[in-house]
């Protein structure tokens, strides 16, 4: 497959400024008459045909202003249609079959209904057309289909006619005033029921909201409903933006590729992030709902009314996007939670994708397959990249820029260097040197060292990014860092400052220390950087007690558990020295258990150890079996040294009222990290202690969090458990997938044994994505299963790749990073995990998406 360049951009011979659609639905058999206006652009190169991207399809008829044509070609998939003139009406028919449509792309059936998946390549699977996102047009569509199969007809934009026909059909006519490109169009046909509800906008717009469910889930779409209107008002009173239709549709569907999508006026959602009630939904999960419900939203500007020019700028909508979702959970719930689970995401998903053969800018150079650019870089990096702007800038100035950003590019496909120049314009800010995060991949290392002379300190700090793929020498990039200086005896600190290293090495100065103070740095994760700071053990106890940045005493804690696990694991420690690290964290959590400032949510999160992935990604070469031990074993020295203290917070928060409030969910999350550590400690009480709490119930964060410890056991109670959790909720799809995933991600010794025999469960298929990832994603993530030391964990992730391949190429694809951690990983596993690397490459008739991925993981 050809190589795409973002320096090849050009934009296209030809303008599309309105385009009618006639749907003609059927589950097997669709046929799609388009019908499109064009134009020359007088800002692009002149060619006297237009090519119109297809995949897959054929075509029926052509017509060149009304008349049948014969002046077209194919190459490969794309149609070109020679135009004699400067304006045509070009109309082409075809046919298709969405439920034969495997891949999830273009018009797909799906649990007896028709739905679309355009973004990023897909609208070329319905229709011949320029697809690509610099082509705006209106759109006017037609629909009509069985009146009993599709009762209901949704598209983008108003609803402006609709009838019935003799026949049994019946059709609805859809316009979207708004000019949008291809991966925005949206169609849904099938029997669905609606939550509606209104939201009045900051201009006094009354906007209908729907959110389309099948019948049985309408009861579970309050929390996506509230988190709608949260994310309208949010959006007006925090950016400034209102919604600009009078109808916002969200329809929800059981087979999608991703979370959700943005489609103008018609967002399609994954079930699990409409979906959710106390019975069925963790916390997390009614988390996950609210950051994507706002997320899809937010895009109605960041996304949709100021889109991409290509793809090559994906990061502009989604890093920011991503930015706007998270600084709107962080304003809902708890800020500092937030930014804490946020770099947890950053940390276990994108270093590695950062230190690994699949490195890229957040702006990448070249792709051969777009599909494989929706990653945590371009999404979680871009958003932090914007994030620095914003500390640097400051909220208000920011502001400034976002504003000018919107005004300046409503309606338009723009670029990152647009963003970028509309903050430095709007906030007054130069952003020359900063645009190298755009370019430059690599995680930057930040070494840090504090000198105490007289009465000043003195900071030296130097950064290094590392070599990527294609990226050899790299510069010193702007790296706004936030930190204090605290004073041992008081515990106080002068003053958070900003400072900004923009060269390899620096040093800063301050002045006023007696005696040397104790650093806080990178306070809130202001970089996206690792620190290599030189600190002791005791400092760190002294920040993780402290530090009033909740951040940084969380970041203070973890340093300390990773500095000594990386030395267990690295064989550094001989019995006496691993009894005093152990001690010593006990201590520091032990800390955090009794701290009467902290609320439950905070110190739930403070008890997180940090993951195996996150230890590997510390280490240049990771032994995975190692890492997993060690870990384990400070789980149990902790619950052992803290058993009494773990158990009182147990009971007390196993008495707080089972409901939605803050109060109430920081008492789940510590009572599922206390029993974690209990379990550990003392496997009989643990085991004791989830079966009451699993039996006990009374929402999905406690059963879940109870049957994931049991999973990890051996025991009668684990099969009654998994039994029990099975038989209550077997007809509920969501519910099912956790069942798959706590088994396969359990710490359970035969747990590759229990993932092969649950593959061949009734209720398992390859063909719906949230089940191939509930089991295949969920054991690809476990370490202690996928390491396996025979290799077999990464044979069984071979296998699965292989076969789905055929069917879901995009959902393969996504296997394939966590075998491409070959380099990084002891000699051994190392051998065995790029033989099922090779293994795959040379299977015939591989994907564009994943051969992409296997030939950059192996090269
Ligand atoms: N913008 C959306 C991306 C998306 C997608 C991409 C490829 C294949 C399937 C897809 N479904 C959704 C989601 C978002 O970031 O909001
Ligand atoms: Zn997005």
């Amino acid at each position: 497959p050809p190589t795409i360049r973002r320096e090849d951009y050009k934009p296209f011979a030809w303008l599309v400024p309105e385009v009618s659609l006639q749907f003609e639905l059927g589950l097997e058999a669709t046929r799609v008459v388009s019908t499109l206006t064009v134009a020359r652009n007088a800002k692009a190169d002149p060619s006297p045909m237009i090519r119109l991207n297809g995949d897959g399809l054929e075509v029926v008829s052509v017509k060149v202003d009304g008349e049948p044509s014969n002046s077209w070609t194919m190459d490969g998939d794309d149609l070109l249609v020679t135009l004699p003139g400067d304006a045509h009406e070009i109309t082409v028919a075809t046919e298709i079959d969405p439920s034969a449509n495997t891949q999830l792309m273009g018009l797909y059936a799906s649990d007896g209904m028709l739905c679309t998946q355009c973004e990023a390549e897909g609208f070329r699977r319905i229709t011949f057309f320029p697809d690509r996102p610099d082509v705006l047009s209106t759109y006017r569509v037609r629909m009509t289909g069985s009146a009993e199969t599709f009762p209901v007809l949704l598209c983008n934009g108003n609803l402006e006619a609709t009838g019935t026909n003799d026949d049994g059909t019946h059709w609805a006519e859809w316009h979207d005033p708004w000019p949008k490109p291809s991966y925005l169009f949206a169609l849904v046909a099938g029997q669905l029921v609606a939550n509606t509800d209104s939201f009045t906008t900051m201009n006094g717009r009354e906007v209908t909201l729907n959110i389309y469910v099948r019948e049985g889930d309408l009861g579970r779409t309050g929390h996506a409903m509230e988190s709608l209107k949260r994310s309208m008002k949010w959006d007006e009173e925090t950016f400034g933006r209102e919604y600009d239709l009078d109808l916002f549709n969200i329809v929800a569907v059981s087979d999608f590729n991703m979370g959700a999508m943005e489609n103008k006026g018609l967002n399609v959602f994954n079930t699990k992030y409409v979906l959710a009630d106390e019975d069925t939904a963790t916390d997390g999960d009614f988390d996950g709902v609210e950051g994507v419900i706002a997320h899809e939203y937010f895009h109605n500007w960041s996304g949709n009314r100021v889109t991409c020019r290509d793809w090559f700028q994906l990061s502009l909508k989604e890093g920011f996007t991503v930015l706007r979702d998270q600084l709107f959970s962080q304003d809902m719930g708890s800020e500092p939670v937030k930014r804490i689970e946020d770099v947890r995401v950053l940390r276990g998903a994108q270093f590695p994708e950062d230190s690994g053969p699949l490195a890229h800018p957040i702006r990448p150079d070249s792709y051969r397959e777009i599909s494989n650019f929706y990653t945590a870089t371009v999404y979680n990096k871009g958003a932090e990249v914007i994030r620095m702007m914003r500390t640097m800038a400051g909220e208000e100035a920011f502001r400034k820029g976002t504003d000018l950003y919107f005004e300046r590019h409503d309606g338009e496909a723009a670029t990152c260097e647009d963003f970028v120049r509309a903050i430095e314009d709007g906030a007054g800010m130069d952003l020359q040197q900063f645009r190298l995060w755009y370019s430059q991949a690599g995680t930057p290392k930040v070494s840090v060292q504090l000198e105490h002379d007289g009465d000043t300190a003195t900071l030296h700090l130097s950064q290094q990014v590392p070599a990527t793929p294609g990226q050899p020498d790299k510069q010193p990039m702007p790296i706004p860092l936030k930190l204090a200086l605290f004073d041992r005896e008081s515990g106080r600190h002068s003053g958070e400052e900003l400072v900004v290293l923009d060269k390899a090495e620096d040093t800063f100065t301050f002045g006023g220390f007696a005696s040397k103070p104790v650093l806080s740095i990178n306070r809130g994760f202001s970089a996206p950087v690792t620190i290599e700071r030189d600190i002791s053990g005791e400092e760190l106890v002294f920040l993780a007690a402290q530090d009033d940045d909740p951040f940084a005493r969380y970041e203070a804690l973890q340093d300390l558990v990773v500095s000594h696990l990386k030395q267990a694991v690295e064989g550094e420690l001989d019995d006496a020295a691993r009894t005093e690290a152990r001690n010593a964290i006990a201590g520091a959590f032990r800390a955090v258990l009794v701290d009467e400032n902290l609320d439950d949510l905070m110190r739930g999160e403070l008890l997180v150890l940090p993951s195996e992935t996150y230890l590997a990604e510390t280490m240049r070469i990771a032994d995975p079996g190692r890492i997993h031990e060690e870990r384990q074993a400070l789980r149990a020295a902790i619950g052992i040294a803290l058993e009494d203290e773990l158990a009182a917070e147990y009971q007390t928060a196993a008495s707080v009222p089972s409901d939605l409030s803050a109060e109430a969910r920081g008492a789940r999350k510590v009572k599922t990290q206390a029993l974690l550590y209990l379990a550990a400690g003392n496997p009989e009480r643990g085991r004791e202690l989830a079966w009451e709490q699993y039996r006990n119930a009374r929402n999905m964060t406690d059963r879940q969090g109870a049957l994931m410890v049991l999973a990890g056991m051996s025991g009668i109670e684990r099969t009654n458990a998994l039994l029990d959790f099975y038989n209550r909720y077997k007809g509920n799809a969501l519910v099912v997938d956790k069942w798959f995933a706590l088994q396969a991600s359990s710490m359970h010794p035969d747990v590759l044994e229990h993932v092969k025999a649950l593959a061949d469960h009734p209720q398992f298929t390859l063909r719906n994505p949230n089940r191939a990832r509930s089991l295949y994603m969920a054991f690809a993530h476990n370490p202690h299963g996928f390491h396996a030391e025979d290799g077999e964990g990464y044979r069984l992730i071979a296998d699965v790749i292989l076969a789905l391949d055929p069917i879901n190429p995009q959902t393969a694809a996504r296997f394939v990073p966590q075998l491409g951690r070959w380099r990084r990983i002891e000699p051994k596993r190392s051998a065995m995990m790029k033989a099922q690397l090779e293994r795959i490459a040379e299977a015939p008739k591989l994907s564009r998406d994943t051969y992409e991925q296997v030939s950059r993981s192996l090269g």
